[in-house]
């Protein structure tokens, strides 16, 4: 499969699209999701293109996947979300059509801010 240089995300890094920024680096943005479910709702998506998690464990360097990884706890802890400073969340990642993923650029979901619940719902 071939990365789509036209879904949101790319023209969200481009700036062709706005975005309520939380943080941004060398290796990744994060901003608010547009549909939070709930009070904490956050993405976190490499600047390089990549479609899934697959792909990215498979082409990113070293650097690139150490920076995003580490990124989510500086995230979370900047949002007071973290187990660090805060009361948890939850990390989802989407991969796929079976995955439920709808934009194909790699993203992870930081949720939290209160109680997350059920892993998943059938
Ligand atoms: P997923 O189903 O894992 O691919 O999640 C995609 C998420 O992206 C979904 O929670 C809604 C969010 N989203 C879609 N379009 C936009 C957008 O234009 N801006 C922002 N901030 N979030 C978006």
């Amino acid at each position: 499969m071939k990365y789509d240089e036209n879904n949101i995300f790319a023209k969200i890094l481009r700036g062709e699209i706005p975005c309520k920024k939380i943080y941004e680096d060398d290796y990744v943005l994060s901003f608010e999701d547009v549909n939070p479910q709930k009070k904490t709702h956050v993405l976190v998506i490499p600047k390089g293109k990549y479609i899934d998690l697959d792909d990215f464990n498979e082409k990113a360097s070293k650097d690139e996947i150490n920076g995003f990884f580490r990124a989510i706890t500086l995230i979370a802890k900047k949002l007071n979300i973290s187990n660090l400073n805060g009361n948890g969340y939850r990390v989802i990642s989407n991969i796929g059509e079976d995955g439920g993923q709808e934009v194909p650029h790699l993203h992870f979901h930081l949720i939290g801010g209160e109680k997350v619940g059920k892993m998943i719902q059938k």
